[in-house]
C-alpha cells in the first residue's frame, strides 16, 4: 500500500453539532494524518464548483444549500490507502446503508447531511486537494 493524500470535509452539520474533534479523532487513530486544515464558510460558487460533477442530479441545488449554510472544515488527510481508508471509515453516502462504527453510521442524519465528505479516487483527490489548497500549505507527516 501506497500513502496517499485525500480530501475530507467535515460538512455543516458536523460543525454545526460540534463534532469536529470527533471526526479528526477518528481519523487520528485510524493513522490518517491532517496536513492541511482550515475553516471555511463556502460561497455559492465555491459549493457549486466543487460538486460540478453533480450538477445535473436533482438534489444539487439542495446539497448547494446545505454545503454554504454555516462553516465547514476542510482538511488534507495523509496515510496508508488513505482515499479507499476514508471511504470505509466514513460509510455509506447513505447513513440508513452505512456500516455499524462508521461516521455517518454514528452521526449522519440523512442522505445529504451526511457529515463528511471523502475523494472517491486518485484523480479526484488530486482535484479537491488542489480546489482548497496550494503546495505551501500541506504539511507532510512522514
Ligand atoms: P459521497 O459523498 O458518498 O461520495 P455522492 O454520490 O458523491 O456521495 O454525493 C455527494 C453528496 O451529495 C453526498 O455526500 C450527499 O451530501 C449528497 N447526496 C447524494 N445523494 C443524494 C440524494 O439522493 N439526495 C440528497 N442528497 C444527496
Ligand atoms: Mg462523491
Amino acid at each position: 500500500m501506497a500513502i496517499e493524500r485525500t480530501l475530507s470535509i467535515i460538512k455543516p452539520d458536523g460543525v454545526e453539532r460540534n463534532l469536529v474533534g470527533k471526526v479528526i479523532g477518528r481519523f487520528e487513530e485510524e493513522g490518517l494524518l491532517p496536513v492541511a486544515m482550515r475553516m471555511v464558510h463556502l460561497s455559492q460558487r465555491e459549493a457549486e464548483g466543487f460538486y460540478a460533477v453533480h450538477k445535473e442530479r436533482p438534489f444539487f441545488d439542495s446539497l448547494v444549500e446545505f454545503m454554504t449554510r454555516s462553516p465547514v472544515v476542510v482538511m488534507v488527510l495523509e496515510g496508508d490507502d488513505a482515499i479507499a481508508r476514508n471511504r470505509e471509515i466514513m460509510g455509506a453516502t447513505d447513513p440508513a446503508e452505512a456500516d455499524e462504527g462508521t461516521l455517518r453510521k454514528l452521526y449522519a442524519s440523512g442522505i445529504e447531511e451526511n457529515t463528511v465528505h471523502g475523494s472517491d479516487s486518485p484523480e479526484n483527490a488530486a482535484k479537491e486537494i488542489n480546489y482548497f489548497f496550494s503546495d505551501v500549505q500541506v504539511f507532510p507527516r512522514g
